[in-house]
């Protein structure tokens, strides 16, 4: 059945990968599977018919057959529990993999999430200047309680996993501030993300996608 996601039809970064549909991009090259990609404008976003798939008018959307899903997250669980390669068999470690990739959304990606705010959609307010010191913080102490629990292991539970993708793919977006930098055992979990040819297939096609150039062979 053929898989279809949702993309922004041109991403404000130009391909630079920290839209969504990139980590389920990745997530469908991690489990082998084809899929299209149907461009969608931020104004196609807030019709009726995009509404129907994705009730807050956002990308990505998953389609495959009579089943439609929206929210990152649930996708990428969607696609980890339906083929192999993203979540380990053994019961224990397949539900601290799905805590991983819980707490990468919940826990991570919120203060990265304010910084884009403060700096890009707040940043003419009186009060963004007072109030980016304290979120660049909050980061830095999350970033920090992260790589203590990395420590130097490769990936945070054992093999990688859904959770890993999930987590690169937040951290991904903290990269352009340079806050990742300080922590340089996250930042080389992040290159050993970035470095997995399923996700070199991955940020190549989305590239291609936005820029309009084939991938690069
Ligand atoms: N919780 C949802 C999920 O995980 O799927 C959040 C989806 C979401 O935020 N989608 C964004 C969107 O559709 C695109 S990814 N925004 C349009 C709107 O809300 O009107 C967020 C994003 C946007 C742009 C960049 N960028 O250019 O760097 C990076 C990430």
């Amino acid at each position: 059945m053929t898989i279809t996601i949702t993309a922004f039809e041109r991403s404000p970064d130009g391909g630079m990968g920290l839209a969504r549909d990139t980590r389920v991009r990745w997530a469908l090259e991690e489990a082998g599977q084809p899929y299209e990609v149907r461009p969608v404008s931020f104004s196609a976003m807030k019709e009726p018919a995009h509404l129907g798939l994705q009730p807050f008018g956002q990308i990505p959307t998953y389609e495959e057959g009579d089943l439609t899903l929206f929210e990152s997250g649930a996708i990428i669980f969607h696609i980890a529990e339906r083929h192999g390669g993203l979540l380990p068999d053994d019961a224990n470690a397949r539900a601290r993999a799905i805590t991983w990739m819980f707490a990468a959304l919940n826990s991570v990606e919120p203060p990265i999430l304010e910084l884009v705010t403060v700096r890009f959609v707040e940043g003419d307010k009186p009060w963004s200047k007072e109030r980016l010191p304290l979120i660049v913080d909050r980061i830095r102490h999350r970033l920090g309680q992260l790589s203590v629990r990395l420590g130097d292991a490769a990936w945070l539970d054992g093999a990688f996993s859904a959770g890993d993708l999930m987590m690169v793919s937040v951290l991904l977006r903290a990269k352009p501030s340079g806050i990742l930098g300080e922590f340089p055992t996250l930042a080389a979990y992040v290159a050993r993300g970035e470095a997995r040819p399923a996700y070199q297939r991955a940020f190549a096609a989305q590239l291609a996608f936005n820029t309009g150039k084939p991938p690069a062979s």
